[in-house]
């Protein structure tokens, strides 16, 4: 459910937090139009992608540099803070670069294609005794699951049993295969599974049914992946994503004392003359958690200035150990597609 996203003045100030977007694809110049539309306190003063022109379809817009060279663009006298929207092979790199320069980072899923660079780079962070990087789990910031989790934690459930959660999208292209549905899907779920949880995930398993018609040769599409946490408590997640519906994702908790389920689409329902009645559901993930990317983008603005500022932590949101958490769940999920076998993730407690 998506509420109407309200548009700031544009006028530039000299205390604006001045932020690179790196990759401005269709999530980097939706990032772009966040800040500089939508965030207070931030504005973007370069833009850098390997294509030159989309670089500057977006950047020349709202008035800032293209630098071709995304270590330059972060390393920039006029850059203070960086988003990264680049390929997921891109991030080991640029995030040990923003590090190295002691700027506060938002990187979008997944921090790192391994977990083992994932480790590396909390490691390195933790090293630096700061806190800079943030991870792009933008679902923490939708109000649904923000309530369920401050529910949870109340004990208003009593103790989470499981985790049943749907997560299906219209269409995808033809690379979307069964390891990619995990890396770069239900990676959402491994956050939001221990989000909502509030612990680590011990195992995954992968049950791979009747491909749907429309899956290329090969793609397990829909599959069950099955969670175990640490305390017992189940996670069942069906990926399904080329449904050729519309975008539909929704979680139900059930606990020792009673159920809760959010994402139910509870937009407009109409009655119209002959009886008919119905909604609609949203199309696609920026329209269903448009809300959910722009509070996540004003909530690390801030931080990210308040950091600098102060000279501390720099982070209000998932940091670097849920990035490596998310990449050794997917890493098991992967290799449980691949071996058809339960896989530890080898997270037991923090
Ligand atoms: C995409 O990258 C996302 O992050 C969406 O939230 C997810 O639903 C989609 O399957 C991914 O490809």
């Amino acid at each position: 459910m998506t509420s109407p996203r309200v548009e700031l003045s544009s006028a530039a100030s000299p205390d604006d937090l001045r932020v690179a977007v790196l990759g401005v694809g269709k999530m980097g110049a939706f990032h772009v139009d966040s800040l500089s539309r939508r965030t207070r306190g931030a504005r973007v003063t370069v833009v850098s992608d390997f294509v030159d022109e989309q670089a500057h379809r977006v950047g020349d817009p709202v008035g800032a540099r293209v630098v071709a060279d995304p270590l330059e663009a972060i390393r920039a006298d006029d850059v203070d803070a960086v988003v990264l929207a680049s390929p997921g092979a891109a991030h080991h790199e640029q995030v040990l670069v923003c590090l190295e320069a002691g700027k506060p980072v938002l990187c979008e899923k997944p921090l790192t294609v391994e977990a083992s660079t994932s480790l590396e780079v909390y490691r390195r962070e933790s090293d630096l005794g700061r806190r800079l990087i943030q991870v792009g789990f933008m679902r923490r910031f939708d109000h649904e699951y923000a309530r369920l989790q401050r529910m949870i934690a109340a004990g208003e459930f009593g103790a989470p049993l499981m985790l049943h959660c749907t997560h299906r999208n219209p269409d995808v292209p033809n690379f979307f295969d069964s390891q990619f549905m995990i890396r770069d899907s239900v990676v959402h779920e491994a956050d939001t599974a221990r989000f909502l949880l509030g612990e680590e995930i011990a195992a995954v398993s992968v049950v791979k049914g009747r491909p749907t018609s429309t899956a290329p040769a090969g793609t397990s599409d829909p599959m069950l992946v099955l969670f175990e946490a640490v305390s017992g408590a189940l996670v069942t997640i069906e990926i399904f994503v080329r449904t050729g519906v519309a975008y539909e994702v929704r979680t139900e908790l059930v606990g020792e004392r009673g159920s809760a389920t959010i994402g139910l689409d509870q937009n407009v329902v109409v009655k119209r003359p002959g009886g008919t009645w119905g909604g609609t559901i949203t199309p696609g993930f920026v329209e269903r958690f448009g809300q959910a990317y722009d509070d996540q983008m004003q909530r690390w603005a801030d931080a990210a200035r308040a950091g600098i500022a102060s000279g501390g932590d720099a982070v209000d949101g998932p940091g670097s150990w849920d990035g490596y958490a998310a990449a050794a769940i997917c890493e098991a999920g992967v290799a449980a597609v691949v071996k058809g076998v339960r896989v530890e993730t080898g997270m037991d407690a923090r």
